[in-house]
C-alpha cells in the first residue's frame, strides 16, 4: 500500500458544537495530521472549492452552510488515506452512515454532514493546494 495525503474539512457544524478535539482525535488516531489550520470560507471560495456542484439544487443550502462560520481544514496522510478516511467519514448523508463513522455520530443531514474527505488522489492534490502552499 502506498501512502497518500487527503483534505480534511471538519465542518462548521462541528465546530459550532465544540466537537472539533473529538473529530480530530478519532483522525489522528488513523492517519498523521502534516497541515492543519481554520478558516472561514467565503462564498468565492465555496464556489471554487465545490465547482462540481454549482448549479445542482442543493448547491445554495451547502454555499449558506460552509460560510455559516468558521472550519478547521487539514491534511492527512498515511497508507491508502483516501479510500481509508472514506470508510471512516462514512456515507454521504448521515442517516445512512453505518454506526460508528464520524458522519453517523457528528452529522445531522444535508449538508450538515460533519466533514469533508478527498475521494480521489486528483481531487485532493487539488483540494490540499486549495487550501495549503508548500507542504
Ligand atoms: P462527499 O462530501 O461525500 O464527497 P458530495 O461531493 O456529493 O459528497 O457532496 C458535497 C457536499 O454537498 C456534501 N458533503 C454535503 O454537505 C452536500 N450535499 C451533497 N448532497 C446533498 C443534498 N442532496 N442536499 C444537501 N446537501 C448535499
Amino acid at each position: 500500500m502506498e501512502s497518500h495525503r487527503a483534505l480534511v474539512i471538519v465542518k462548521p457544524d462541528v465546530v459550532e458544537k465544540r466537537k472539533i478535539g473529538e473529530v480530530i482525535s478519532i483522525i489522528e488516531k488513523h492517519f498523521k495530521i502534516v497541515a492543519m489550520k481554520m478558516v472561514k470560507m467565503t462564498e468565492k471560495d465555496v464556489y471554487q472549492f465545490y465547482r462540481e456542484h454549482v448549479g445542482k439544487d442543493f448547491f445554495e443550502k451547502l454555499l449558506s452552510f460552509m460560510t455559516s462560520g468558521k472550519s478547521v481544514v487539514l491534511v492527512i496522510e498515511g497508507d491508502n488515506a483516501i479510500q481509508r478516511i472514506r470508510e471512516i467519514i462514512g456515507d454521504t448523508d448521515p442517516k445512512l452512515a453505518k454506526p460508528g463513522t464520524i458522519r453517523n455520530m457528528y452529522g445531522e443531514n444535508l449538508p450538515r454532514n460533519a466533514i469533508h474527505a478527498s475521494d480521489s488522489d486528483t481531487s485532493a492534490k487539488r483540494e490540499i493546494s486549495f487550501f495549503f502552499e508548500n507542504i
